[in-house]
């Protein structure tokens, strides 16, 4: 087995896992028919040419990454409404299958790009053959219009490698303005939102009992 393979095994089980639980909490939500803060869970785990950008760009040395990069295994958490957000955090902050080590909060204190999310870092514990060996993993945690920017941005970026021309730059700032008014508008007609939602779901099963 490779030397990368036998890195990143430990990093790919944890998102496995972290996608079945925290999903598992949506589930419950739908069981208890409340709204649920969760929309949708999504996992990766970082392509090693990004870790290695990363590692160069930070100045991580390569045997430090497993305690210098907090990303290598990383989980969003999308929501409908930015007051969703505050309700994840605080159920993370609950659970005891993995420690809180650090939690940056990009919404109150957006990053320059217009960039906003949530971001919890966990220490999470991963059972091999053996032992026990814990990893730093991190939780985005954003509504799907912060999450609509966020990705269009990224591949952008990706494209222009950072360097954006100026009309590209104007237009997306213009667009995280947007996204942040249209999280506004969203949060204003929220109990209307909720209250339509929970009309067709309980129609959607009224018609599956026949
Ligand atoms: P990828 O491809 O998503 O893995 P830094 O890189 O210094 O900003 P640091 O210290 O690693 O960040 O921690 P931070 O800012 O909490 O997390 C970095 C990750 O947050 C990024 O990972 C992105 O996923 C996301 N992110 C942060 N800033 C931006 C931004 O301006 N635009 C977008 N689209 N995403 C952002 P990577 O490694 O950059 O990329």
């Amino acid at each position: 087995m490779k030397h990368w393979d036998l890195f990143l095994a430990p990093y790919k089980q944890a998102i496995e896992e972290l996608k079945i639980k925290l999903k598992g909490m949506r589930s419950q939500f739908e069981m208890d028919s409340t709204h649920s803060p969760i929309e949708f869970v999504t996992g990766r785990v970082k392509p090693i040419a990004s870790i290695l950008d990363k590692a160069n760009q930070k100045g991580i040395p390569l045997d430090k990454l497993e305690s210098e990069m907090q990303d290598i295994a990383g989980v969003r958490m999308m929501c409908q409404f930015v007051d969703d957000i505050k309700r994840v955090v605080e159920l993370l902050r609950q659970r005891n299958d993995f420690e809180i080590v650090e939690e940056r909060d990009y919404i109150s204190h957006k990053k320059a790009s217009g960039y906003r999310s949530y971001h919890v870092v966990i220490r999470y514990p991963v059972q091999t053959i053996k032992g026990e060996k814990k990893i730093l993993a991190e939780i985005q945690i954003r509504t799907l219009a912060m999450n609509f920017w966020a990705t269009v941005e990224h591949s952008l970026n990706y494209k222009y490698k950072g360097q954006f021309p100026e009309d590209i730059q104007m237009r997306l700032q213009r667009a995280a303005e947007a996204a942040f008014r249209l999280d506004e508008e969203m949060s204003l007609i929220r109990g209307e939102i909720q209250d339509a939602q929970a009309f067709f779901t309980r129609k959607k099963e009224k018609q599956q009992k026949g």
